[in-house]
C-alpha cells in the first residue's frame, strides 16, 4: 500500500472516508511535524477542493505529496507548493487569485488582482521568498 493510503486508512478514525481537522492534526503529528492547530486549519483549507471542510482522499494525497518532497516543512512553503498548480516555480496571477480565495482572505478579484500585479505576477511570477514572506504578514488575517 502507498504511503499516503496507509495514513489515510489510519487516521481516518471515523471511516468517513475523508480527514477531518483534527484527524490532519493528528496525521501529521505523527509524521514528526511542529503544525500548530491553526496551521492545519490552514493547510485544510488550501487542499479542501470540495470545500466540504475535510480532506478526501484525492485531496490528502496531494498534501502528502507536497511533504515528502519539500525540504523545508513550513505552512508558508506547503502553501506555495498547492498554490503553484502548474509547476512552474512561480505564482502567477490566476495561481495567486485561486489560493487566497481558497484561503477565505476577505478581498474581492479585483483587489487580489491589483495586488498579484503589485507583486510582479504577470512577469516572473511570485517567487518562493515573496510569496512565503507574504503568508507570514497576512497569516493572521485567515
Ligand atoms: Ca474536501
Ligand atoms: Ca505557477
Amino acid at each position: 500500500m502507498e504511503f499516503a493510503e496507509q495514513m489515510f486508512k489510519k487516521f481516518d478514525q471515523d471511516k468517513s472516508g475523508a480527514l477531518q481537522i483534527n484527524e490532519v492534526y493528528k496525521c501529521l503529528q505523527s509524521l514528526g511535524t511542529k503544525f500548530s492547530q491553526k496551521d492545519i486549519q490552514i493547510i485544510v483549507q488550501a487542499f479542501d477542493d470540495n470545500k466540504n471542510g475535510a480532506l478526501d482522499f484525492n485531496e490528502f494525497e496531494q498534501l502528502c505529496y507536497i511533504l515528502q518532497s519539500a525540504d523545508n516543512i513550513s505552512v508558508e512553503c506547503v502553501l506555495f507548493y498547492k498554490a503553484d498548480s502548474d509547476k512552474n516555480g512561480t505564482i502567477d496571477v490566476n495561481e495567486f487569485i485561486n489560493i487566497m480565495k481558497s484561503l477565505k482572505v476577505a478581498m474581492p478579484d479585483e483587489k487580489l488582482k491589483n495586488f498579484a500585479i503589485q507583486m510582479g505576477a504577470d512577469k516572473d511570477g511570485i517567487g518562493f521568498e515573496k510569496f512565503t514572506h507574504l503568508i507570514t504578514k497576512i497569516k493572521g488575517l485567515m
